[in-house]
Order: C-alpha cells, then structure tokens, then sequence
C-alpha cells in the first residue's frame, strides 16, 4: 500500500539531511516512502515517480537535492500534489546554490521552499504533516501535541555553560 508521503532525493549523499524528515513522519505515525530520484543521473525515474504519483495515492512529496537542484521543479511540472522542496548544503557553495535552484520557479509550478539542510528538511516532514493533518483530526491532535512539547521544552531564562 502506498504511504501519503513521497520522500525523494538526487542521491544517496542527500539521504543524511532528509533523514531528518523521515525522523518527523516517524515522530508523527505518518507514513512514507523514500526514494533516490535525480533530475540529471536517472530522468527516467523522475519521471515515472511524477507521472504515477497521484495514481499511486501520493498525497505530499518532498524533494531535496543540492547544487543544480532541478528535481523538486521538474517533480512539480510533472504532478500536482504538493511539492516542499529541501536545499541540500553543499561543499562548494553552502546550499545557496541549491537554495536558488529550488525556489525560483516560473508561475504556474510552486514548489514550497524550506531552509537550507537539516532545519528545512525537518520542517518539510512538520509541513507535510501539517497538509495531511487537515483532513486527518488524529494526525492534528498529535501535531499539536508535537508543538506543545517543543514549546514546553524551552527554558524562560537562559543558563549558564
Ligand atoms: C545532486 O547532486 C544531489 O541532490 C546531491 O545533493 C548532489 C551531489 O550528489 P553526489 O555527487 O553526492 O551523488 O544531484
């Protein structure tokens, strides 16, 4: 059975930083699938993943990949469930790089952007639930509880070293 959450990176180097999203699904009892997909090394593969995606019973898909970061936009041309797209840090240019190539894209085929790394891919796994969640109450209510216990576990005063 097809899980509502398609997780898809350009290589298996991605794999570290959208981990970070798998972690949040797990943390929320949503269920996912991750997939190596790269724009440039396997289009074949984009392009069937974008082609079947709503068939399948995909409900979210969340993309990252770094550098010339093409898969998130031509994963968004192709399907018109919700792409959130991860920029994936990189050596030469710190994820600018992927950060440009994910979030400028032409009218007509949004990709929702996040930060650069493993803060953005953990908020691709919150924004995701938060998009199921609205046509799931169990799922909100432990989104909610998600929220409240980070919450709690901010100190009012700050500590010492
Ligand atoms: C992109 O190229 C991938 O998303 C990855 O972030 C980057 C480098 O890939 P590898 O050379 O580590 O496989 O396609």
């Amino acid at each position: 059975m097809t899980p509502p959450v398609g997780i898809i990176m350009g290589s298996q180097s991605d794999w570290p930083t959208l981990r970070e999203a798998a972690e949040i699904l797990d943390a929320l009892q949503v269920g996912y699938e991750a997939r190596i997909v790269s724009a440039h090394r396997t289009p074949d593969r984009l392009w069937d993943y974008g082609r079947g995606a709503v068939d399948r019973g995909l409900q979210v898909i969340i993309a990252g990949a770094g550098g010339a970061a093409h898969l998130p936009g031509m994963m968004a041309s192709k399907t018109r469930l919700p792409v959130i797209g991860v920029p994936v840090q990189t050596r030469a240019l710190s994820g600018v790089d992927s950060l440009y190539s994910i979030v400028q894209m032409p009218k007509g085929f949004p990709v929702a952007t996040m930060a650069i790394g493993a803060a953005g891919a953990a908020n691709a796994g919150l924004m995701a639930a938060g998009i199921l969640a609205l046509g799931d109450p169990a799922l909100a209510e432990r989104l909610d509880a998600w929220r409240r216990a980070l919450s709690d576990s901010i100190p009012e005063e700050p500590q010492d070293d």
